[in-house]
């Protein structure tokens, strides 16, 4: 019989392109699993929470536990929930279902179930500093094999829309060393939404997916409003239009419009959408492996979701990094109600820290078929990167308020 008993577990700050926190956990037989804890401008809070107050809960344990483990972290924490607890719980939960699968020498959806599909459908993101740039954008993503595309466009008349890249670099949000201050004005963008969309409809037709994220910018009323607005084009979402700590905002949107919505990336737990869900008033769940506490818990999320005909639309922007996307498309290869996938490729050098097994072809992505999730981490290459402060943007309104960014 291996011994499965954990030895050791390491925690890797790296900052190959942008910061990760990586936990890479070790048995006594010699095998070893990779979980990601990354919460994007708090990134050191997780790994003190996992250097100071896990590791040394893990060691000696039977990493074959995987829910007792989950159970013994949530529970045992006493102070439940929250991301810096639930990124932490994810990281170590990851890794134990990594383990668990490379003992089994299988990869990880064999141990979830085993497929529902073939594989995981994706969406790109487009973006332009004009309608004209966000066109060719588009073209772009379609010429690459995507079939759903998120559409992001600056708005006339406002300084810094969401999703928009500053100058010509890639979009990646966190790139300040203290906050950038972004403005922003609600008015100017509800009148341009419609025009941006019967422009991208005109020229691209219905086949295409299109998607759009308000970046919880709106009150319950202006996102029933948008929502209303774009009936006629057909979205597959608009997403996170409120800030959804009050989950019965949505009560109003979904009395408005048909547009369907989808909620959930900074989610950590089913109590964050248990009413969203239970009351359907939400059709796409976006919780994400490392931010809901893991394979264990999202599984839990996924099925209560099921019993009310909501799917899901897994987070997978570039801060969460390689390993919650090889662990996110076993999870999505697994589940009946499974939706679409965020797909917001990693730069260059962060792919060369986490050498992994899945790729992308025609919209569509699989996890490979390596054992465990098939994402590992360079360790001597990952100690080159160290960690670099930073922070995403906050926003205000015209008059300085300060806004939901
Ligand atoms: O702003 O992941 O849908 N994707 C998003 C992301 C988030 C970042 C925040 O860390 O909204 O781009
Ligand atoms: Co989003």
């Amino acid at each position: 019989m291996a011994d499965a008993r954990i030895v050791e577990a390491k925690v890797i700050v790296t900052c190959p392109a942008r910061n990760f926190v990586t936990l890479k956990v070790m048995t006594a037989d010699g095998l070893y699993g990779i979980g990601d804890g990354t919460l994007n401008g708090r990134e050191l809070a997780v790994a003190a929470y996992l250097r100071d107050h896990v590791v040394p809960c893990l060691i000696g344990r039977d990493s074959e536990r995987i829910e007792d483990t989950w159970q013994y972290l949530y529970r045992g924490a006493y102070w439940r929930r929250g991301p810096v607890t639930m990124a932490s719980i994810s990281a170590v939960d990851v890794a134990l279902w990594d383990l668990k699968a490379k003992r089994a020498q299988v990869p990880l959806y064999q141990l979830l179930g085993g497929r529902c599909r073939e594989s995981v459908r994706v969406y790109a993101h487009a973006n332009g500093h004009s309608v004209e740039d966000l066109i060719e954008s588009v073209a772009k993503h379609i010429e690459l094999g995507y079939k759903a595309i998120r559409v992001q466009a600056a708005v006339p008349g406002v300084a810094d829309a969401y999703g928009v890249p500053h100058g010509t670099k890639t979009y990646e949000p966190a790139d300040g060393d203290l906050p950038r201050e972004e403005t922003w004005s609600t008015p100017k963008y509800l009148h341009f939404m419609p025009k941006l969309m019967d422009v991208v409809r005109a020229k691209f037709g219905f086949e295409v997916a299109l998607l759009h994220d308000s970046h919880h910018r709106l009150t319950p009323i202006e996102a029933a409003a948008l929502g209303k607005s774009l009936e006629e084009y057909q979205l597959f979402w608009l997403e996170d239009l409120t800030p959804a700590e009050n989950q019965d905002g949505f009560r109003m949107i979904r009395q408005h419009t048909t547009t369907p919505l989808a909620v959930g990336e900074v989610f950590n737990s089913v109590f964050d959408c248990q009413r969203l869900i239970a009351e359907q008033w939400i059709d796409y769940i976006r919780a994400a492996v490392t931010h809901a506490g893991g394979i264990t818990h999202l599984r839990r999320i996924a099925s209560f979701a099921d019993l009310y005909g909501v799917r899901t639309g897994c987070h997978g922007a570039t801060d969460l990094s390689p390993v919650c996307m090889g662990a996110a498309l076993h999870f999505d290869l697994s589940i009946p109600n499974f939706g679409i996938q965020e797909h917001m490729p990693h730069a260059a050098l962060t792919n060369e820290v986490f050498p992994h097994a899945y790729s992308y072809s025609g919209g569509t992505m699989v996890p490979g078929e390596a054992p465990g999730h098939g994402v590992d981490i360079d360790e001597a290459l990952a100690a080159k990167f160290p960690y670099k402060r930073a922070y995403l943007p906050v926003c205000r309104l015209e008059d300085g308020t300060l806004h939901s960014w």
